[in-house]
């Protein structure tokens, strides 16, 4: 049995494989594969283990019906078509958890160094442009008793949080598709509708699925709700933020300050105005880039290609066949 892998993952999710006696090729090469490099790799392999958003769409599924598993190294689905691939009985696993922790301390680094426009004052030292201390220049803002909205309290959203009521004593609102009374009671988060989410977050962090109804949500009419003094945070998916419109509420001063792990495209180009905006802080999708997540999640993917690859049910599984 053979999976073939997109990217190049940590050891712990290889010495499983092995130990298990499961031969595997890695994409060694730094750039994306086409889909019909992808569809000639697979036809060559039993397994994918899927890193990064390789499109696993109807037309990709079809061409490789004969997969025992489609495993991501990733927690998010939105690249691959579910439905198409339960329909043909293909198992999808994901790696949810492992990665929420380094996650939330991605939103909450982006959160404080918006706030502090840290990331602004670096370049400023680094051209050689910061002259000496002015007590009424850099200033940035507290974030003591602010309010954080989360849009999607799930594992990251909760995770981001319990760090913020932890650190800054921020009262917390969310909206979801569903309430999450865990949440409510651990954290003493309100539930609030949409509108009410924007009109009152202080710092409004993005947690929840890239789906069709969430694509483009955070654009011109959404931003013009919030607050002149808030911050926008996402880690979740650049596609769910209209970046034009962002560009505009943050030149308008109708938000104060943006933080993004995501952005659509990835990479954003080094000619993006935003990279040159005090109040912006732009990092590359490193929110589960820390030795325990990425550990974490290779092996969870290991462990999905395994059971499939055994015709067992998948430990981490997206679909129900
Ligand atoms: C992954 C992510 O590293 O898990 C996710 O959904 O966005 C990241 O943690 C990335 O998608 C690569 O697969």
């Amino acid at each position: 049995m053979k999976v073939f892998i997109t990217r190049i993952i940590p050891e712990t999710g290889l010495e499983l494989l092995r130990e298990a006696g499961i031969q595997y090729t890695e994409h060694r090469e730094k750039r994306h594969l086409s889909p019909e490099e992808l569809i000639a790799a697979c036809r060559e392999h039993d397994a994918l283990l899927s890193v990064g958003g390789n499109r696993i769409d109807a037309a990709f599924l079809q061409a490789c019906k004969h997969l025992k598993v489609v495993s991501l190294m990733a927690v998010g689905y939105d690249n691959v078509d579910v439905a198409a691939a339960t329909a043909l009985k293909i198992p999808i696993g994901n790696t949810p958890g492992v990665l929420s922790n380094a996650t939330a301390d991605t939103a909450f680094l982006l959160m404080l160094a918006t706030a502090r426009k840290a990331f602004h004052m670096h370049k400023i030292i680094a051209r050689g442009q910061w002259g000496f201390f002015e007590p009424t220049a850099n200033l940035g803002m507290e974030l003591n008793g602010r309010t954080l909205g989360v849009f999607g309290l799930g594992k990251i959203g909760t995770a981001l949080a319990k760090k913020c009521r932890g650190a800054f004593d921020m009262p917390v609102i969310y909206h979801n598709r569903s309430r999450n009374e865990e949440a409510e009671q651990l954290l003493g988060a309100r539930y609030v509708d949409f509108e009410t989410l924007l009109r009152e977050s202080d710092v409004l962090s993005l947690h929840a699925a890239l789906t069709p109804e969430t694509a483009g949500q955070f654009n011109a009419a959404a931003f013009a709700k919030m607050k002149p003094t808030s911050i926008f945070i996402n880690t979740a998916r650049g596609a769910m933020h209209n970046e034009q419109d962002l560009l505009a509420a943050l030149q308008q001063h109708i938000i104060w300050g943006a933080g993004l792990d995501v952005t659509n495209p990835e990479p954003m180009d080094k000619n993006n105005p935003l990279l040159e905006m005090p109040n912006v802080a732009v990092l590359p999708h490193i929110g589960s880039a820390t030795v325990e997540a990425r550990s974490g999640m290779a092996k969870m993917a290991a462990e999905n290609v395994i059971a499939g690859l055994k015709g067992a049910p998948l430990p981490y599984s997206v679909n129900k066949l």
